[in-house]
């Protein structure tokens, strides 16, 4: 009997060691799986809502994404093309959040509509950082940051630029047409409202007609193949970006038409925003486009401090804005100013367009 309970107690302790044996090597197992994924979820992921391809400008600030939120920087980086419909990059955005992702960049096509879908990525407490055009929303709190350029005053350089121009040149008065971007984003609401202030305050200018052209040439072309036919008297093209400018130089030149800046004899004089690749500065060498209102794509680098400072705990600067030149083809004006602030005109040359992109 005696002995029997001594062979039942060490085969209860043989077992027990079995079955300690066998939970630390799973513990080791766990612990194997574990350290791997610690690895994976070292990475900081962030998820991309962009607005689409729409233009040269568009690719490059993707470009610069994809260049900063690299994996040997320690990011992996999920980037959805919204192709210029909200209702892509509201999916994309909850996509995200299913995704558990650490933060959301979002670069919004337009600027109304964001509450619902913004208020669900904070309470997955997910940051949301806002690039390029903005958001318009009462609650502060939905966004921690924006980068971007301040669209309004780069529209009142190009206005400026025009008003002098036409003074240098002794032009009496000039018919302006508007090609915008797509209503409603950031972009074409402070390019618009920039030309808008200046012709408001300058008799030498007149804004005979504006419609969007939402960025890109083939539509551009089409607007100003329109209003062509419509108007006989325009002598300036203010184009959103450089891809309406491109658009709008084949229409005028379909027409039997010379983009340049001799409005005296007829020619059509195209002024253009963004400035990013070597084809648009090309053209303002020639002189088809006299003068694009530089706007910078690289929002990358600014992200990437705002979500380190982020991590670390520390302040972010809410609204960061970055700089652009006004690059001329020829130096009729060499300076502008605005609201008391003097901006030198950049003549374009070899080197500048050596510095810039290919499209
Ligand atoms: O100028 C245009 C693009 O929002 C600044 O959008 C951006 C504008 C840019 O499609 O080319």
């Amino acid at each position: 009997m005696k002995k029997g309970r001594i062979i039942s107690i060490m085969i209860v302790a043989i077992l027990l060691l079995l079955a300690g044996c066998s939970r630390s090597a799973d513990r080791e197992m766990i612990a194997g799986s574990e350290s791997q994924s610690e690895g994976v979820s070292q990475k900081t992921v962030i998820g991309f809502s962009q607005v689409g391809a729409e233009s040269d400008w568009r690719s490059a600030n993707t470009q610069s994404m994809k260049d900063t939120f690299t994996s040997e920087n320690g990011y992996e980086l999920i980037v959805e093309d919204g192709q210029q419909k909200q209702s892509n990059q509201i999916m994309a955005i909850r996509k995200f959040i299913q995704q558990e992702v650490d933060y959301i960049i979002l670069a919004p096509v337009v600027e109304t509509g964001w509450d619902t879908v913004l208020h669900e990525a904070k309470s997955a407490g997910i940051p949301v950082i806002i690039v390029d055009r903005m958001i318009d929303t009462e609650d502060q709190s939905l966004y921690v940051a924006w980068v971007g350029s301040d669209f309004e005053l780069e529209g009142r350089k190009a206005g400026e630029w025009i008003n002098q121009f036409l003074q240098e040149k002794n032009i009496a008065h000039a018919n302006i047409v508007d090609i915008q971007g797509n209503l409603g984003a950031t972009a074409q609401i402070g390019r618009t409202a920039g030309l808008t202030q200046v012709c408001e305050t300058n008799e030498n200018m007149t804004l005979i007609a504006s419609e969007a052209a939402d960025f890109t040439q083939a539509r551009a072309r089409e607007v100003m193949t329109g209003l062509l036919t419509q108007y006989s008297d325009i002598n300036i093209a203010y184009c959103e970006n450089d891809n309406e400018a491109f658009g709008v130089i084949e229409a005028i030149e379909a027409a039997g038409k010379t983009a340049g800046g001799d409005i005296a004899n007829g020619e059509i004089m195209v002024v253009s925003f963004d400035g990013v690749n070597k084809e648009a500065l090309k053209d303002v060498q020639s002189g088809k486009i006299a003068c694009i209102a530089e706007c910078n794509p690289n929002h990358g680098p600014l992200v990437k401090s705002t979500i380190e400072a982020l991590k670390a705990d520390e302040a972010v600067e809410r609204f960061s804005y970055v700089e652009g030149a006004l690059l001329v083809h020829d130096n009729t004006v060499s300076s502008i100013s605005v609201d008391g602030v003097e901006y030198t005109t950049t003549v374009v040359d070899e080197a500048q367009i050596e510095g810039k992109q290919s499209n």
